[in-house]
């Protein structure tokens, strides 16, 4: 990939998409086809081949997805399954049958089983049940990262897959209903601090454990894996080290400034015990994270400060 190669970035509005294409663009890539979600919908077969069959890329992201956090896996199953095994579906395939040279998959931690072994290795994958809150979103996203396999046996495509772990950053969402984690908790300490209020409400019990990989540090992962990563199995992106909720709430507190109280609603459901990624393969190509967590929620309340009167909430 140099800075002509003719570069399709899928769902280039979102928090993965947005944050490579300003890496790109940073880096001089200048040869960038990108379709808001009103002109192009890659749920549709038809629609999605005739745009690959029209604009010939030589390189895919396939970043756009249907993605939120815990209770939006839950309350949409049938939508995190149907729009995500769409696009992966109807962009892999249109990519084989164009000749693209090479397409980057995302999928995400949570392909691996809830009882399997931490850090998780990629060996794991398909080894035990899913965790049921986001089983939907998973199996969608197993069988993007299959697809990339068999159409690499198959037909000799380059098409490699990447599982990153919880992400954050600039232009995540905060509503919170839909949200992460991360975001949703400097949204709610934030408004709590603005608001005066004597507590948070925390969901679950605040003791699983989430790993975090800052938005840009995913977005240089993926530049990385794009001119240096040709394996046919996916590959882990992550930090290594995870936090539980709890001091993930404390650590977001003190960065907010709310000096109040934290409750726990263990109605609300905890979800995975564990998934930390073993990043061992990452590492042994070279590639490291740069931005620590603290430095990164930062970062993100900056963000959020400053556009948060944009924001749909
Ligand atoms: O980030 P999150 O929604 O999703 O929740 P997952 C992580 C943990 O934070 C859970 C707790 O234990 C939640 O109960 N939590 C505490 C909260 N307070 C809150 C809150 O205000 N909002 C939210 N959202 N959580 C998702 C999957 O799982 O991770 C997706 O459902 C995807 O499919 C994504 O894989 C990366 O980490 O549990």
């Amino acid at each position: 990939m140099d800075q002509n190669s003719k570069i399709y970035i899928a769902g280039h509005n979102g928090l993965v998409g947005s944050a490579l294409l300003t890496s790109l663009k940073e880096k001089g890539y200048r040869n960038l086809i990108l379709r808001e979600e009103g002109e192009l919908d890659l749920t549709r077969q038809e629609a999605t081949e005739r745009f690959i069959r029209s604009c010939k890329p030589e390189y895919v992201f396939i970043c756009a997805a249907r993605v939120g956090g815990i209770h939006a896996n839950r309350t949409y199953p049938a939508d995190f399954y149907y729009i995500n095994a769409m696009i992966a579906n109807n962009l892999i395939h249109s990519a084989y049958q164009n000749k693209v040279t090479k397409l980057l998959f995302l999928g995400s931690s949570c392909i691996y089983p809830r009882e399997a072994p931490q850090p998780l290795k990629e060996d794991y994958l398909l080894s035990g049940k899913l965790e049921s809150t986001n089983e939907p979103y998973a199996i969608a996203k197993i069988a993007g990262l299959k697809m990339c396999e068999y159409y690499k046996s198959q037909y000799g495509c380059n098409f490699i897959s990447a599982m990153p772990t919880n992400l954050y950053g600039p232009n995540d969402n905060f509503n919170l209903n839909t949200s992460h984690v991360l975001p949703a908790l400097i949204r709610k300490f934030h408004d709590a601090k603005i608001n005066k209020a004597e507590k948070v409400v925390i969901w679950g019990t605040g003791k699983p454990r989430r790993e975090f990989l800052y938005i840009e540090d995913l977005a240089e992962a993926l530049i990385f894996l794009m001119q240096n990563y040709n394996e046919t199995e996916f590959i882990n992106v992550g930090t290594g080290e995870d936090i539980t909720i709890h001091d993930l709430a404390l650590m977001i507190k003190e960065i907010v400034g709310f000096q109040g109280n934290l409750e726990y609603d263990s109605v609300q459901p905890d979800g995975t015990p564990r998934k930390l990624l073993e990043i061992s393969r990452l590492r042994a190509l070279g590639w490291e994270p740069k931005i620590s967590l603290r430095d990164g929620i930062r970062m993100t309340y900056q963000w959020f400060t400053s556009n948060r009167h944009k924001l749909r909430l």
